[in-house]
């Protein structure tokens, strides 16, 4: 059989090494303060918080399920801290770091994993999307945003929008994806494609996806493609912040490859030992982001044992409000589902609920009458 696989190693955009060194990058400059380095190590330290004490929830039965982050927290809080207010963002379900420095409460993605919620947040108010359990289909809604932004006259210049889609490796192997592709290209519509290549779709290796690397894959359909070091925090903000700027500049999508490893299982019902040799998990444990990120700051004087001592208190103090909050998730009215339907007004759905609420009355009605 021939064995066409390409076979080189492509590069790897990295600002910081995992042993917490800096590079520079021709094409990707980057100038942070010693606030801003702050800040990301603050958003990695507490979005991981926040994700486990999500996952020790669902082991507690507080939550049906927990899709975590572990691991993707550069390369979701870099991109996302690349976003302007006006930008909008379009995740898949794990991507509560991008949630968080979008203003997402941690609560509402509990709610939406205790299933006492069908959505959690309004998208307008925090400029995320939903989030979305059908694998790529996200990537045609952002697409079709984007062309819709486009229309609105709200890019080309220097204050324009720019909208950003989160998928994986997994999701690239989707029609929706593809179309997605080749939709943005043809239309120049300003959407960034961020594919976090964590290298497993559940039980599916990256081999099972794809015979060429997945950021190679734009070139076919005519636009540019870019593989960065996931774990790299400033990698990621770095080349997201030039994408957003190529799309709000009317340039057309971009497609950012973040290489990175899903350290935790695939969701809470899932059991990784089952197909993962436990050897790749210690390679990726050495290239954690948060040690890396903590390793330049401490060697560079960003921040001293006082700084790292008070985000870690930060962190427990809000694990213990996650799991406050979390137990204090109210059980929806079920009348809810009607809600958020349709814009306006509707005589049948107005009926259905009227029906519906007959029905639930019956069980009251049956309740009062079993009680004599
Ligand atoms: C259209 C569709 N097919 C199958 C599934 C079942 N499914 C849920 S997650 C998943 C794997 C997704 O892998 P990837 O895109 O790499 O994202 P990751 O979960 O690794 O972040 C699959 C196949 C689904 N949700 N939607």
């Amino acid at each position: 059989m021939s064995d066409n696989t390409a076979h080189e190693e492509p590069e790897l955009v990295q600002l910081l090494t995992p042993e917490g060194e800096l590079r520079h990058h021709p094409d990707y400059p980057l100038d942070l303060g010693a606030d801003e380095v702050r800040g990301l190590y603050r958003d990695l330290v507490l979005v991981r918080r926040v994700d486990t004490e999500a996952v020790a929830l669902q082991r507690q039965g507080e939550l049906g399920l927990w899709a975590s982050l572990l691991g993707q927290e550069a390369a979701q809080i870099g991109s996302a801290r690349a976003l302007r207010p006006q930008d909008m963002a379009f995740p898949s379900y794990r991507e509560h770091g991008v949630a968080w420095v979008r203003g997402v409460e941690p609560r509402n993605l509990l709610a939406m994993f205790r299933g006492v919620t069908n959505g959690g947040w309004d998208p307008a108010e925090h400029n995320l999307h939903l989030y979305t359990i059908v694998i790529g289909s996200q990537t045609l809604h952002a697409t079709g945003y984007a062309m819709g932004v486009q229309r609105d006259g709200a890019t080309g210049g220097d204050d324009g929008t720019a909208v950003i889609v989160y998928f994986g490796d997994g999701a690239t192997s989707q029609g929706d994806t593809n179309e997605a592709f080749n939709f943005a290209a043809v239309n120049n519509a300003p959407v960034v494609f961020f594919c976090q290549n964590n290298q497993w779709a559940i039980s599916e290796p990256l081999e099972r996806q794809s015979r060429v690397p997945l950021y190679r894959r734009a070139a076919g359909f005519g636009f540019p493609g870019v593989r960065i070091d996931g774990n790299d925090v400033f990698a990621s903000l770095a080349v997201t912040r030039r994408a957003l700027q190529h799309a709000r500049e009317g340039q057309g999508p971009m497609l950012i490859e973040a290489f990175t490893y899903r350290m935790g299982a695939h969701t809470t019902n899932d059991d990784p030992t089952r197909y993962r040799v436990a050897a790749e998990l210690e390679e990726w444990k050495r290239k954690d982001p948060i040690l890396r990120l903590r390793a330049y700051m401490a060697a560079n004087g960003v921040a001293d044992d006082d700084f790292f001592a008070a985000v870690d208190a930060e962190a427990d103090k809000l694990g213990e409000r996650v799991r406050v909050d979390c137990r204090a998730l109210p059980d929806p009215d079920p009348l809810d589902i009607f809600h958020e339907v349709y814009a306006e007004p509707h005589a049948q759905l107005d009926l259905q609920r009227a029906e519906f609420a007959d029905y639930l009355a019956s069980f009251e009605d049956a309740g009062a009458e079993g009680g004599r």
